[in-house]
């Protein structure tokens, strides 16, 4: 068999006749019907039927495993699905207890058997049979635990086998990451797979690695190098004389260079092996365009025995790559700008524990916006993520969680060296992977007392160096193919400061100008400043990005405004500042996709979204303005795909439209739009966009794109609420208005079907405020409003703002009945103990806390009914808590709707008011 084998192997398949392999075949297929119980490892998934309980009492493993009160779960599960969404700030950060049953084959006996974790967050204790079988510390990589000795196996029946763990997601300073703008959601949130190896196999007490490293260390376009190295175990009681056969097939299963290492084990040894394969000429390299992937499979055989005692597959992707500070990146000999994104692992509803098929999902939402880079933030993922990169040719840089600061402790530096380690030998044979970072804004939050130049400081900033030392050290050592980062925020002299700009090979910069400080330019001055005074250090913009709540909108952005046209305009800015600019090697926006974060507040709580799609992976209008750059075929998109129900003011009383703008994303150079049939002209696109205003009328208004010079269309559907300028305007009957006070957004329900519109000043015979101002929370991030988290309701963008001091509001709506809806939210409250500091304008200390809260009180008429008498802050107003109030009104003698404030003590205000015809 084993010569047949190996014949098989020098050939290609399709020299040999067909009898002859039919009888290959046969004998394939006898010697697989033979299979000797300790052959090759056997990998299964024990996802299914676990049990669950949190664990707030302490128990001991004897305790935990007696207890009642389990809850039947599958993994992957977090225990913080659903606390990180709700009003309650904080989420369940304590010990969590798993318990399943294995049952192992009698069979196994002879086997090593192991329990692999790719991650459960963040540290465990694995107990077999009662007894401790392993731990771990960190929440992001895997790990693997040997069961074999705590086995108990009875006759011929399988080992029923009690597996518990204890896992904690606690806060502890000796693990990263300490602080971060996600969540840290504890659980087993990946898979959980059981393993039997042969007594000799592979390496399987590497790091969770599987024991083999591929390298390529010299690649062309003739010809490739490939070496596969690594260790092999004898955990048998005797001597063993093996041979590793490596072979490297192509894509069709043709063996294309093969090696063996003869290696002889004494019981219990582990040997190292290295082997070059011959070198491979005219190699089919891996690129963005092509992935064209290899498959190195190694093999343990032993004497005649069939099949290998060991087995393992890894893919090899044939490419090089440089960085240069002048003029980016090359891959394979070829200039490449690396354009792409962020990502976390979380989705809506089932915060960290995704199906593979998600982490895949996100990587190919990534390709289709034509982007060729991933940077993984900010901690190593699911397998399934760098898995997805290889296949699909995209190029990624991998990090360890240390974010926003360091703890000085030796447990601390301990557990970033052997996560980086992990990260490293874990990641190891991605071709996807050239990057391995380990910092981020490391320098963002300095710890209590110190200040970058009081002497504390000093210290404390010289052990952050000598943390990166050691990492970059170690990194270098362990993976010099792979480059090394570290990942600053905006804070130039900061860095140098600390020195850190010198001590990775790359330097990655979060820059926010234009969002959390500044304005847009501030962003080209930094890039040609890192240029000027790091002129031999290549450069990356590891993130950049604005927040954009797909439900508000706005024809004057502004900074901070949440809208998506203000992200619109941002990243437009910035993607030309980085394409003018060779020197910029690479970027990824921030982020893929919205994600939690348990602490943040702001238009909707828990989420950032700043990001290219929503939370469910719906495209915003910033995803089609990238795939307008990045697409290579022709594209033609519209854009406010998520803005499909609109509302505006007729343009005059005697109109029955309102314009509009809107954009369309392309890379022709021209575009054409239709509105129900009508052309509304041709109009550039410049820089990707083509500019519209539509005249859209109540109803149904479909927009037709069509992309000049090629038969592509694109086609959206907007409904649009058209608002009478005049109330009591005869071919515009008034049925309902929303107004959002104190606010110059337009905010789209798309649940109960509603709009709200921006607020404006009363004229007779419309609607809006007498008098007062817009509330403005102090400092100078916000345009207007508030940006903490208002209790009570999910619309919280709503009563984020108000109208201070006004007098009333009006409306000259026809004599009839009205249901109005008044909303108050007391902005003014006490700040917050623990702000949010993503304030990365360089400065590292908080902002946004408001004023003390002060007493208010004022009533309300609506007709000169006072119908809501003396709210005060003692009463309904309570600080950042929503309150509405439904009372009627009826419009009699041409009057119509007065709302009257009278103040009591302090300023009146207003959130927002509904007005519908009964
Ligand atoms: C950053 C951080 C990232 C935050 C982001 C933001 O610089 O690296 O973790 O989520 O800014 O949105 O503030």
């Amino acid at each position: 068999m084993k010569l047949i084998n190996r014949s098989l192997i020098n050939r290609r398949p399709d020299s040999y006749p067909r009898s002859l392999w039919r009888g290959v075949l046969l004998g394939l297929w006898l010697a697989l019907l033979t299979v000797p119980a300790v052959a090759q490892r056997v990998v299964q998934s024990i996802n299914s039927n676990w049990l669950f309980r949190k664990d707030d009492a302490g128990l001991t493993p004897a305790q935990a495993a007696a207890a009642k009160g389990w809850e039947a779960i599958s993994l992957p599960h977090t225990w913080n699905a659903a606390d990180v969404l709700d009003d309650e700030p904080g989420y369940y950060r304590g010990v969590g207890w798993y318990k399943k049953t294995l049952y192992v084959p009698a069979a196994w006996q002879q086997r090593r058997v192991y329990l692999y974790f790719e991650g459960a967050n963040q540290e465990a204790e694995v107990y077999v049979n009662g007894q401790l079988a392993g731990r771990h510390a960190g929440g992001y990589t895997a790990f693997r635990v040997p069961l074999s000795g705590l086995l108990k196996f009875n006759g011929s029946a399988p080992a029923a086998t009690e597996v518990l763990v204890r896992l904690t997601n606690r806060h502890n300073p000796d693990i990263p990451p300490l602080s971060a703008d996600f969540t840290f959601y504890g659980g087993i949130y990946r898979d959980v797979y059981l393993e039997a190896a042969a007594p000799v196999h592979f390496d399987l007490d590497n790091y969770a690695s599987n024991g083999t490293f591929v390298t390529t260390p010299a690649v062309s376009a003739e010809a490739a190098d490939v070496v596969v190295a690594g260790a092999l175990t004898n955990e048998s009681g005797t001597a063993r004389k093996v041979t590793v056969l490596t072979r490297l097939l192509d894509r069709d299963g043709r063996t294309v260079a093969k090696q063996q290492t003869a290696l002889t084990l004494k019981a219990g040894e582990k040997r190292t092996f290295r082997q070059p394969l011959p070198r491979l000429r005219q190699p089919q390299l891996w690129s963005p365009d092509a992935p064209y992937l290899y498959r190195a499979v190694s093999q343990v055989l032993e004497g005649k025995q069939a099949p290998p005692l060991d087995e393992v597959t890894n893919q090899v992707g044939l490419r090089w790559y440089k960085f240069d500070a002048a003029q980016g990146f090359f891959l394979n000999g070829k200039h490449l700008k690396l354009i792409g994104t962020n990502r976390h692992q979380d989705y809506p509803g089932l915060g960290n524990a995704l199906p593979n098929a998600l982490h895949e999902r996100d990587v190919q939402l990534l390709k289709q916006l034509g982007g060729n880079f991933l940077r993984v933030s900010h901690y190593p993922q699911d397998p399934a993520v760098l898995q997805a990169c290889d296949r699909l040719g995209i190029l990624a840089s991998v990090e360890i969680p240390i974010v926003n600061a360091i703890t000085d402790s030796k447990g601390f530096f301990a557990n970033c060296l052997t996560m980086q380690t992990e990260m490293i030998r874990q990641g190891y044979n991605h071709p996807s992977v050239i990057i391995w970072a380990y910092m981020n804004e490391v320098l963002l939050r300095l710890p209590a007392g110190i200040k970058r130049d009081n002497e504390p400081g000093k210290v404390y900033l010289r052990r952050v160096n000598r943390l990166a030392q050691e990492l970059d050290s170690l990194t270098r050592r362990e993976d010099p193919a792979r480059y090394t980062m570290i990942v600053n925020h905006g804070d130039f002299e900061l860095y140098q400061l600390a020195g850190l700009p010198a001590i990775a090979q790359l330097v990655g910069w979060n820059l926010y100008q234009g969002w959390y400080s500044g304005d847009l330019e501030g962003f080209p001055k930094f890039l040609d400043r890192h240029r000027r005074e790091l002129p031999t250090k290549p450069l990356l913009v590891t993130e950049y990005g604005a927040d954009s709540d797909v439900r508000l909108h706005s024809f004057q952005p502004q900074r901070f405004d949440k809208t998506s046209e203000y992200a619109n305009r941002y990243h437009q800015f910035y993607l030309k500042a980085m394409l003018e600019r060779p020197f910029v090697a690479g970027s990824t926006v921030w982020n893929l996709a919205e994600f939690n974060s348990e602490t943040r507040q702001e238009a909707v709580p828990h989420i950032n979204n700043k990001s290219l799609l929503t939370g469910d992976r719906q495209p915003k209008d910033a995803y089609l303005f990238y795939q307008a750059h990045l697409v290579k075929s022709p594209f033609l998109k519209i854009g406010s795909r998520s803005w499909t129900l609109r509302a505006g003011q007729a343009v005059g009383p005697d109109s029955l439209f309102c314009r509009q703008p809107v954009e369309v994303y392309t890379n022709q150079p021209a575009v054409r739009l239709l509105l129900n049939g009508r052309d509304l002209g041709t109009r550039p696109a410049e820089f990707g966009v083509a500019r519209f205003t539509v005249p859209f009328g109540a109803g149904l208004n479909q927009l037709r794109a069509q992309a000049q010079g090629q038969a592509m269309e694109d086609f959206t559907d907007i409904e649009f609420q058209l608002l009478p300028t005049r109330l009591d305007s005869p071919q515009l009957p008034f049925t309902e208005l929303n107004v959002s006070l104190g606010d110059a957004r337009y905010f789209t329900d798309d649940k109960l079907h509603q709009v709200w519109v921006p607020e404006q000043a009363y004229t007779p015979g419309s609607w809006g405020y007498v008098g007062g101002q817009a509330y403005k929370q102090p400092g100078d991030r916000l345009p207007y409003g508030s940006d903490r988290d208002v209790l009570g309701t999910s619309y919280d963008a709503l009563y984020e703002t108000q109208r201070l001091v006004l007098s009333q509001f009006r409306l000259d709506v026809p004599d009839g009945e009205y249901e109005v809806v008044l909303h108050f939210a007391e902005l003014e409250a006490a700040p917050q103990g623990e702000q949010l500091v993503y304030n990365l304008s360089g400065n590292s200390n908080a902002t946004g806390a408001t004023a003390l809260g002060q007493a208010r009180s004022f009533s309300v008429l609506v007709n000169a009914l006072p119908v809501l008498p003396e709210l005060s802050t003692a009463t309904y107003l309570r600080p950042l808590q929503a309150a509405s109030f439904t009372v009627h009104a009826s419009a009699r003698e041409h009057q119509g709707i007065v709302v009257e404030f009278t103040p009591g003590q302090g300023q009146p205000f207003l959130n927002g008011i509904q007005v519908k015809r009964l």
